[in-house]
């Protein structure tokens, strides 16, 4: 089938189940190209909760379908590729973060939202990269166990003098990015402003002229008087950033940023998921309350 008939098939699947399509900023073009929103995980996962839609298929990775089925129970969220999972979420199990709050008893564990539902569970308060920062100052704690992001979790501590006990995780295509591309580039492109996500390594973000979640990076790049700019996060930005400053350039701090998992979803995948109405994803409801509390703390501290 045809790219063009594939995309009017799913649109009329979507009418005909009450379905709307949620697609994450790094996914490919042409999935972004045919959403009802894109966006980033959470802000995503607060669309699946609003909608009137009684389907919601989310392109994405695991972790965040869990989310909007935690925040969203009644309805029926559909992954259409149960094998997109996150290798940093995967980096923290129940009973290994069970150990490290047997070592740090008391200590309250901020989970970024890049996680599974059991171990958001198993947290105090979730945090994304664009609100990081506030979640850990809104805690009294002069100590916090920070999961499973230990990238984010330095470039958070810089802004507290809370004692940090960080989780060695990482995400492994943020991680490929090295200060010696960026420097090359920057080199090759006077003047280019170097934005990079807080999942790069601290030795990238040294360099950045700003670090930001990607909601931050549109309102940044679109708002920012410089035409050029070199993008220190997953290609998929580049979609929405292009198409909203078409003046503009963006060029990718490195090849490498591509996130396996992040590709994996295609329109054929999403045909298929609204046909067979699979695979759905469904947090339990013993899991999915714990984890409801952890997201709600964070959504009610005021951005
Ligand atoms: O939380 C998200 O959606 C991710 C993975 C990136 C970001 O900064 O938006
Ligand atoms: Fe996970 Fe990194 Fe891929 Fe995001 S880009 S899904 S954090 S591996």
């Amino acid at each position: 089938m045809y790219q063009d008939d594939m995309k009017n098939e799913i649109r009329a699947l979507l009418k005909e189940r009450n379905g709307i399509l949620l697609a994450h900023n790094y996914m490919r073009d042409e999935v972004q190209e045919i959403a009802d929103i894109t966006g980033d995980s959470l802000g995503l996962s607060v669309e699946a909760a609003k909608t009137s839609a009684s389907v919601i298929v989310f392109c994405g990775v695991h972790f965040m379908a869990e989310s909007a089925s935690i925040l969203a129970p009644d309805k029926t969220v559909l992954l259409p590729r149960l094998d997109a999972g996150c290798p940093m979420a995967d980096m923290v199990t129940v009973p290994a973060l069970q150990e490290m709050k047997r070592r740090h008893p008391g200590v309250p564990v901020v989970t970024y939202v890049n996680s599974s539902a059991a171990v958001k569970a198993n947290s105090d308060i979730c945090c994304t990269s664009a609100n990081a920062v506030k979640v850990v100052k809104s805690l009294a704690a002069p100590e916090i166990i920070f999961v499973p992001d230990r990238n984010l979790g330095r470039y958070v501590a810089r802004f507290t003098d809370k004692t940090f006990h960080f989780w060695d995780g990482y995400c492994p295509t943020h991680e490929r990015l090295k200060p010696e591309a960026v420097l090359r580039l920057k080199k090759e492109n006077p003047g280019a402003l170097f934005i990079c996500h807080p999942e790069c390594n601290p030795e990238v973000e040294a360099l950045a002229d700003h670090v930001c979640s990607t909601t931050g990076m549109y309102d940044f790049c679109k708002k920012s008087p410089a035409n050029r700019f070199i993008i220190g996060t997953e290609a998929g930005i580049l979609y929405k950033l292009q198409k909203e400053s078409p003046d503009k350039e963006f060029i990718l701090a490195s090849p490498a940023l591509v996130c396996p998992n992040m590709k994996l979803t295609s329109l054929e995948d999403i045909l298929a998921a609204l046909q067979s109405m699979a695979p759905v994803i469904k947090v339990p409801e013993e899991v999915r309350e714990p984890a409801k509390l952890a997201l709600d703390r964070m959504l009610a501290i005021p951005r």
